[in-house]
């Protein structure tokens, strides 16, 4: 099970200005083959299914996917902030017939103004809906760790693409960060990987072949360390990480480090009111009422 806390795992910067398209190419690192819809997917039910974990040689495979499965929890929120905060001030408080969502009918993505009153949606960069079958749970812990390195490595393709597309700086910020922390799995599988075959799987990487530092987003993560540490979310379990997490850093400036908890985070955004799409679409006597029935003096 799990218990969830009200942060975001980095501070987001206030969007200057609406960027609709944007919004609809960060969908690709929700939703698409290669987001955090699959990344989390993937980890959650491969733990799921995990067997014989409780022989002491095997358990700190699961503990490493299911707690960076958990991790991955964190980074469907953060996308999804950064699309809803990437949408901010895309319409306008108009009456119905002055054409309020006029932006949306020339936007990249329209269901972005049709379906979620311009927030995110489990979907990628063309509104296709992510869907199980980007998950592999093989049961065969050495495919299932090869799988989870490609899958990481695929993730940063993509981000980087992204990247490459937009200089917004909510997007640049969110994609920064999650080059670093996608870097830390890529490099945990690889030395699960290490720890079974024997083979220094991790020596390949970066894949593509371009260092995060090129990306100053990512650079700032790294000057504290970030690319160091991988945190453990739980009060008291997957303590085994620690077997696998060890050892000088593939970056060479230090030791890997397991963080007892997750990092300190940042605030979740505070999305306003649109009452052109009538969200959450409640007024002044509807707030009387309710305050009314909830106990809440106004
Ligand atoms: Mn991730």
């Amino acid at each position: 099970m799990w218990l969830r806390i009200d942060r975001l795992q980095i501070e987001m910067p206030k969007p200057k200005e609406p960027d609709p398209d944007a919004a609809a190419a960060v969908q690709e690192l929700l939703g698409g083959r290669f987001g955090e819809m699959s990344t989390l997917m993937n980890y959650t039910y491969q733990s799921f299914n995990f067997r014989a974990h409780n022989n002491a040689v095997i358990k700190p495979f699961r503990d490493l996917i299911a707690n960076i499965a958990t991790e991955e929890l964190g980074h469907i929120e953060l996308v999804a902030a950064t699309v809803n905060l990437l949408l901010q001030g895309s319409t306008k408080t108009l009456p119905p017939d002055k054409k309020p969502l006029e932006r949306g009918k020339s936007a990249r993505n329209t269901f972005h103004f049709i379906n979620t009153a311009i927030s995110s949606f489990v979907g990628d960069s063309m509104g296709s809906f992510w869907h199980g079958g980007y998950v592999f749970s093989s049961g065969n812990l050495t495919l299932d760790l090869l799988h989870n390195f490609f899958l990481e490595c695929g993730a940063r393709l993509a981000k980087i693409r992204v990247y490459e597309m937009t200089d917004n700086p909510v997007a640049r910020e969110m994609i920064g960060y999650l080059l670093v922390r996608g870097g830390v799995h890529a490099t945990a599988y690889g030395k699960a990987l290490e720890a079974v075959t024997g083979v220094e799987v991790w020596k390949m990487l970066p894949i593509p072949k371009i260092e995060n530092t090129e990306f100053p987003e990512a650079k700032k993560y790294m000057d504290q360390g970030v690319h160091r540490k991988l945190y453990r979310f739980s009060q008291q379990d997957y303590k085994d990480i620690e077997r696998i997490w060890k050892g000088l850093a593939p970056s060479g400036d230090g030791n890997l480090e397991v963080v007892e908890g997750p990092p300190a985070g940042g605030s979740i955004p505070v999305l306003p009111d649109v009452p052109e799409e009538f969200a959450p679409g409640l007024y002044k006597d509807d707030f009387e009422r309710i305050a009314k029935k909830l106990g809440i003096s106004l």
